[in-house]
């Protein structure tokens, strides 16, 4: 059984989770536009994998006999000055997104919903990878600079990324 302002505030990360795989869905055309394949792919898996969390989220209100509750969705950057920056609003964008789950965890802990804090903790994991795997690979592209060579093997080491569903259980 989910509070009133635990549902609000899942169905407002529903909705961030949601936005995540819209945002990266533009920078995947984005790469496309501008030839990078294997960025295009990188950002695609990464769409997949934000729908699945979207999912999570979905399924879990339902599951408490909550309310899903589905909002408008803000329009994505369309633009971006270059690889490295699209890789930048990544990273900006998913520390936002661990300060969301960060504070759904301190409500869940406030309103004393051990399940909802449970369920979260699969979060808390997956934004530590998320970051990771973003500060990695903006590592790489500062270490490339101006040399297209480097984007291109850069790019064809992200054409392989693969996208795994995680389990669909909360845990
Ligand atoms: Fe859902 O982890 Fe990124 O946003």
């Amino acid at each position: 059984m989910l509070g009133e302002k635990m549902q609000d505030a899942l169905n407002k990360q529903l909705n961030n989770e949601i936005y995540s795989a819209y945002l990266y869905m533009s920078m995947s055309a984005y790469s496309t536009f501008i030839g990078l394949k294997g960025f295009a792919n990188w950002f695609m898996v990464q769409y997949q994998e934000e729908m699945t969390h979207a999912m999570k989220f979905y399924d879990y209100i339902n599951d408490q006999g909550g309310q899903v509750r589905l909002m408008a969705l803000a329009q994505p950057m369309t633009e971006f000055e270059s690889p490295l920056d699209m890789f930048e609003k990544t990273l900006e964008h998913e520390k936002f997104i661990t300060k969301c789950i960060n504070e759904l965890v301190d409500l869940a802990i406030s309103e004393k919903d051990h399940a909802t804090n449970i369920f979260l903790q699969w979060f808390v994991t997956e934004q530590i990878e998320e970051e990771g795997n973003d500060n990695d690979i903006i590592a790489k592209l500062k270490l490339i600079g101006d040399n297209g060579n480097g984007l291109l093997m850069l790019d064809k080491e992200l054409a392989t990324r693969v996208f795994t569903p995680p389990p669909t259980s909360g845990n």
